[in-house]
């Protein structure tokens, strides 16, 4: 076992999207198709239990049937807008990376470790998020972008995973993953994957057993992570490639003060 290649989540691990960006686009969808719902923060965290944006409408509807019930093709459509409007949010640059991201990418890049994307949104929402906040030649430094529908099941079915990895062509004993919700967690444990979890707002009450550990964030020297679950509770870090390789190495492993 050595450490190849990182496999990042995207949406609220690279950045924090869902409540100010996700969430915005698809009331702004919801407002322009006429539709008399919208999704209050609280509410779209409960259906964040949903991975997929169609999928989450899908659901949301099943539960209000008094609502104006869609077609899959009216989901669709509207949907479309909704990534339309997450887009121009995106690249009107209101989103930045989590911290820690953009160090550890850099770090990587230096050691020859891979990067790689394994997540559930649309593609076209990763790529403007990559190049918005990496720059030009974003996507680049990423062996592999796996995203949305290209897998028949979507988080937490291991699929997206088993598929980055075989893109890759690695062992998932040689990989870490890094998420920030259960669904993703255990999508990238069903592949086989050990996981660091950077948890969110919206996912700080969720169940993480399994994951080598729970962390505020990744952290960066002036901005430091508190591991907030695991036998370390309470310390601060700066997950680099060092800590990551000691992490995955095991249980009995000293923690570095
Ligand atoms: C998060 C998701 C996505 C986004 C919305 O995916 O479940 O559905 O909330 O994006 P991940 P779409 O954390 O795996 O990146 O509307 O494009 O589905
Ligand atoms: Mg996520």
């Amino acid at each position: 076992m050595s450490l190849q290649a990182v496999i990042f989540d995207v949406d609220g691990t690279l950045a924090d999207t869902e409540r100010d960006a996700h969430r915005v686009a698809f009331n702004e969808a919801f407002r322009e198709a006429g539709l008399p719902f919208s999704w209050d923060i609280p509410t779209y965290g409960e259906y964040l239990r949903v991975t997929g944006g169609q999928e989450r409408m899908r659901e949301f509807l099943d539960d209000h049937p008094h609502q104006p019930q869609l077609s899959d093709a009216d989901i669709a459509r509207i949907h479309r807008r909704k990534t339309d409007f997450y887009v121009e949010m995106v690249r009107s640059g209101r989103l930045s990376l989590r911290p820690g991201v953009l160090r550890l990418l850099d770090e990587m890049a230096a050691s020859g470790i891979q990067a790689a994307i394994a997540t559930t949104t649309t593609p076209e929402n990763v790529s403007t998020l990559l190049r918005t906040t990496l720059g030009p030649g974003a996507e680049e430094r990423f062996s592999c972008i796996g995203a949305g529908g290209i897998v028949k099941h979507k988080k937490p079915a291991p699929d997206i995973y088993v598929h980055v990895l075989g893109r890759l062509g690695l062992d998932p004993a040689d990989c870490v993953a890094i998420e920030d919700s259960n669904n993703g967690l255990r999508s990238a444990l069903g592949a086989g994957l050990q996981v660091l979890v950077t948890r969110t707002e919206y996912t700080e009450n969720q169940d993480f057993q399994g994951a080598l550990r729970v962390l505020s964030s990744l952290g960066d020297p002036g901005d430091m992570a508190q591991i907030v679950q695991g036998e370390e509770t309470g310390a601060q870090v700066v997950v680099d490639l060092s800590l990551l390789r000691q992490w995955m190495a095991g249980p009995g492993t000293p923690f570095p003060g």
